[in-house]
């Protein structure tokens, strides 16, 4: 076979750089020193050790490649297309085209290419998360070890190991400075979680120049120190060491594993290795032709891809994939025959589907004027549910006697450990923010995980909330102490502008529900959810269960808000004589959610008493609202009404689209305060006398 350089090895590699290089200056930006440097890292990975069939990229047991450094992205797409990975479509269905055909290459980071700047999931196929923000993809991996672990436990049978993929991560300096993972590096840690492996890149260099400007601890030592394996390869370039560690991994168990690979960043000018000036830029025409001279590569060739290679990973990679794929899906045929109910169920795993007659387990409560927490009768409509779904799983980052988000039914499995991990309890310690993106990626593994905290922690995961929501993919977070209603906490932990900040996520759907049948429908639709994620904000204190016989059904959160309360009765409830009330249009509309709609409901029997036609409606999810009909809309909040007050224990900022420039608010600009929570309630003026007030003066005007 002729190659261009001494063996198909390095052609291969050479390839790898040269794509690299060609991209980034055709693109004139992006980083080419990273993937050029690390080819010789993923190559020996993918080609000799990397269980993944590109024909099936889809196949559940395959190996997932991580590639959290994502600025180095021309890397993975290089690996995509000399691999041949084949297209599935946005509905999951297998095609024949490749994932990333070279014109694709050709067009990095050019507008409605497949090819963007940062890897981006479900965009191309091959990318098994989003990454680019620095430190997600290490965090998303635990999920994906987590829910290998879960899988395994779940469904392996004797003989019949259907789950026992692993999960590499290329990281780099940037990953490993990163809170989030190190949050997660520590809970893989503790978790034994042998089945994942972090190849880190330490080349002593970030994009202001030198690490010893900002990072100079010992890594493998702080590694050591979370229970990993530590492993050391001294030349990213030595093929022959990369391969003795990523064989030491497989044989490796009882923890996760670390291989520090020292590399020297290819750059643009010599000397400049150590510089600023080495990072993120194209390297200009004259250095590469300087550096293919030295590859003994075609100057003048661009996106010379030497048909060798793709054939070369056809020959390995492909081959051993296959043969793999194709020995598991004979396994499957097996398992099938001697355990049917655990393949359907697999199977709906897989679609992302929900078992037949899951909607049947929603929950009724009774009106009950003292009621519940919606916390508690969250925890109440989880457990229901999660009885039905086996693969509904989850925890909370410490707090899970406060967000009551513990299954406490027998088969639940009890806690998660290296030694349970058959246990639905997950228990990520205090670190929200390794939880919210280890949920991503159990999520990203067809497990429907939720993680739960305080809500006015959202600010600690925020970035893996939003990055849920970028990849479109059904995370789900239960957050509770929702409010100043926390009262004695005070306003470190009373959420105040966390509603606005959430609901600026675009495709996050919030739902704050107001009683426990509209916590129950609000779980209901957090689970029917596929392609985006759901935050259910919930109450530390005690609400009111309303009487849906008076008021109407909770049925109407799936449309995100619904006529709660009417002067003349609600629809199909009414007498006569309320129907001719109800037929014409409300003086004033009550518009709130969760634990303030109980004083829109206060304040309208007030305004009715009063001879006030007033309408309350209950918005639990502005997005679930805004996406309905405009006839349903405006229904709800006919136009022409512009008499409306909201109420919320939150910052305005929102409102503004339901309120108009005639409506008022009645909220929070400030933080709140230490003390029982009604008296912060009415300190801070959200009171039932406060709704009626406003509700006067608007209707008057
Ligand atoms: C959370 C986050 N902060 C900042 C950045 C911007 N950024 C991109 S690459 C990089 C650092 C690059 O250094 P390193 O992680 O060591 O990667 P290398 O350049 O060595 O490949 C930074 C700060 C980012 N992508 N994510
Ligand atoms: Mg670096």
């Amino acid at each position: 076979m002729s190659t261009i350089a001494e063996s198909v090895e390095q052609t291969a590699i050479n390839t790898i750089r040269t794509l690299a290089m060609d991209a980034v200056e055709a693109a004139n930006s992006g980083h080419p020193g990273t993937p050029m440097a690390l080819a010789p890292v993923a190559y020996q990975l993918w080609t000799r050790y990397l269980r993944y069939d590109p024909a099936q990229p889809l196949w559940p047991n395959r190996d997932r490649y991580i590639l959290s450094a994502g600025h180095a992205s021309m890397l993975l797409y290089s690996l995509i297309h000399l691999a041949g990975t084949r297209e599935v479509t946005e509905n999951g269905e297998l095609t024949d085209k490749p994932a990333l055909p070279l014109e694709e290459l050709r067009r990095f980071r050019q507008s409605g290419s497949r090819t963007p700047g940062h890897p981006e999931f479900k965009h191309t196929t091959g990318v098994e998360a989003t990454t680019g923000p620095l430190g997600q993809g290490c965090g998303n991996s635990v999920g994906m070890a987590i829910a290998g672990r879960w899988l395994a436990a779940r469904y392996n049978k004797p003989n019949l190991p259907l789950f026992d993929y692993r999960v590499w991560v290329q990281c780099s300096d940037g990953d490993l400075m990163e809170g989030v993972a190190n949050e997660a590096a520590s809970l893989a840690g503790h978790l034994k979680l042998s089945n994942l492996c972090w190849i880190y890149d330490d080349n002593h260099i970030t994009i202001e120049g030198r690490t010893d400007l900002a990072f100079s601890e010992d890594v493998a030592t702080r590694f050591r120190g979370l229970g990993w394996h530590v492993l050391a390869v001294d030349d990213a370039n030595d093929l022959a060491a990369l391969d003795a560690a990523y064989r030491k991994v497989l044989k490796h168990e009882g923890s996760p594993t670390l291989i520090v690979v020292k590399s020297i960043i290819a750059y643009g000018a010599p000397n400049k290795a150590d510089t600023a000036e080495a990072h993120g830029a194209a390297l200009g025409a004259k250095e590469i032709e300087a550096t293919k001279q030295a590859y003994g590569w075609p100057a003048d060739a661009q996106f010379l891809v030497p048909p060798e290679v793709p054939q070369h990973f056809q020959s390995t990679l492909g081959e051993r994939g296959r043969k793999a794929r194709e020995a598991w899906q004979n396994m499957f045929a097996e398992y099938e025959k001697q355990y049917p109910e655990l393949a359907a169920e697999l199977k709906l795993v897989q679609s992302h589907q929900l078992p037949d007659g899951w909607r049947e387990a929603t929950p009724t409560f009774e009106p009950d004027s003292k009621g519940m927490a919606t916390r508690a009768s969250g925890g109440k409509v989880l457990n229901a549910f999660a009885k039905r779904i086996p693969w509904l799983l989850g925890g909370s980052a410490d707090l899970a006697p406060s967000t009551k988000t513990l299954l406490t039914f027998e088969e639940a499995g009890g806690h998660f450990s290296a030694d349970n991990p058959a246990g639905r309890n997950l228990h990520f310690g205090v670190r929200e923010h390794a939880m919210a993106a280890s949920v991503n990626g159990m999520v990203l593994c067809g497990l429907r995980a939720y993680g739960a905290t305080f809500f006015v922690f959202t600010d600690y995961c925020r970035a893996s909330l939003r990055l849920a929501a970028v990849m479109g993919v059904p995370s789900i977070i239960v957050l509770t102490h929702d409010s100043i209603g926390v009262g004695e906490d005070g306003p470190t932990h009373q959420p105040i502008e966390h509603l606005a900040a959430c609901r600026a996520i675009p495709r996050m759907i919030v739902l704050r529900p107001a009683d426990a049948n509209e916590v129950a429908v609000a779980w209901r639709v957090a689970l029917e959810q596929t392609n985006r994620p759901v935050l259910l904000v919930l109450t530390r204190q005690d609400v009111p269960t309303f009487d849906r016989k008076k008021y109407a059904p909770a049925a109407g959160v799936e449309r995100g808000g619904y006529v709660l309360a009417e002067a003349g009765g609600v629809r199909g409830q009414e007498t006569r004589a309320q129907q001719q009330t109800r037929a014409q249009q409300p003086d004033v509309i009550l518009m709130a959610t969760g634990s303030e709609v109980q004083l829109a409901v206060a304040a309208h029997e007030q305004l009715v008493a009063a001879g006030i036609r007033s309408r309350v409606v209950s918005l639990p999810s502005f997005e679930l609202f805004d996406e309905q009909p405009a006839a349903y809309r405006d229904e709800v909040l006919p136009p022409n009404v512009t008499a409306r007050v909201a109420i919320e224990a939150g910052i305005r900022q929102c409102w503004d689209k339901y309120l108009g420039f005639e409506g008022a608010f009645v909220g929070l600009d400030t933080y709140g305060a230490s003390a029982p929570y009604q008296d912060i309630y009415k300190h801070r003026g959200l009171t039932v006398e406060a709704v009626v007030a406003k509700a006067r003066e608007v209707a008057k005007r």
